[in-house]
């Protein structure tokens, strides 16, 4: 109850932050970034989403939250498109099922873009499988209108939910993103080479775009880009950082 209090302080004050962590292509380019919520706290310190989303979830303090990492997020690239180094990059916020599940979701999600002027396939919504298991059919058709706005889908954490595969055919997703677990014992596990494997030629048969997340290592990079895997992120390439150092780092790379 002290904590619910403090988040809804928290929200008013501002001392939520968005930090974004790089996402590479196979040959070296920036694609953009994932936004990854930071709560600072006065006392406790950093705290991680892991513990707060639930909270905020459980509250209805998800609603503002979510409204204002899209806001944030939209800011961010409306800027962005003034800049050469900048313009090509697309940015991924999680959203969680009841956030997208919330009432005028569509609405709001058109109305920010037309308030930014960004153009809508620079903006990737990342769900987790469990953001699909209720209302499945309620969803599938959400998700259809937000594509049909430009904007990209990317499934989070594969591999470790109840995934059907058979409506993962159905689901209008652009990018599929191969859970930590799998990259992190890439090289001592023959099993989970053989799952990521897997992953990258299913998700490459149904036309998407495959991620590797918590890429830590070279050996893991080029294993998975050995197997096809089209993009990564991870702290090989860069820890979530402030928004100003990504952008700092974005008009330096290559
Ligand atoms: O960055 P990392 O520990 O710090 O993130 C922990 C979890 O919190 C991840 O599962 C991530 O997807 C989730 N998360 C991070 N930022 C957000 C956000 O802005 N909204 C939601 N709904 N989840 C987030
Ligand atoms: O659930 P989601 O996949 O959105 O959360 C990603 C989480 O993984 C975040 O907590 C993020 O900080 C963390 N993360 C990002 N890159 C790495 C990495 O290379 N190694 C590890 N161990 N964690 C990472
Ligand atoms: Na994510
Ligand atoms: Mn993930």
């Amino acid at each position: 109850a002290l904590l619910e209090a403090e988040l809804r302080r928290a929200v008013d004050l501002q001392q939520l932050e968005l930090h974004c962590q790089p996402q590479v292509a196979r040959d070296g380019r920036l694609m953009g970034g994932e936004l990854l919520m930071r709560w600072r706290h006065a006392e406790r310190g950093f705290i991680s989403p892991a513990q707060f989303i639930p909270l905020a979830e459980q509250t209805g303090l998800i609603a503002p939250l979510g409204e204002w990492a899209l806001q944030q997020c939209c800011a961010w690239l409306s800027r962005w498109t003034e800049d050469p180094a900048l313009a090509p990059l697309t940015l991924a916020v999680n959203l969680s099922a009841l956030q997208l599940r919330q009432k005028g979701f569509l609405g709001l999600m058109q109305q920010q873009l037309a308030r930014s002027g960004v153009p809508a396939g620079r903006l990737k919504i990342e769900l987790t499988e469990s953001a699909l298991l209720e209302d499945t059919e309620a969803v599938i058709g959400l998700m259809a209108q937000l594509r049909a706005l430009g904007l990209q889908f990317s499934l989070d954490d594969f591999g470790t939910g109840y995934s059907s595969l058979a409506y993962l055919k159905r689901l209008p997703l652009t990018q599929l993103k191969i859970d930590q677990s799998f990259v992190r014992d890439l090289l001592e596990e023959p099993n989970a080479r053989a799952i990521a494997r897997a992953i990258i030629q299913m998700g490459d048969s149904l036309g998407l775009e495959v991620i590797a997340e918590g890429v830590e290592t070279r050996a893991q990079r080029d294993l998975l880009a050995e197997q096809g895997c089209h993009a990564f992120q991870g702290w090989f390439y860069g820890r979530p950082m402030p928004i100003a150092d990504f952008e700092a780092l974005a008009r330096t790379w290559s």
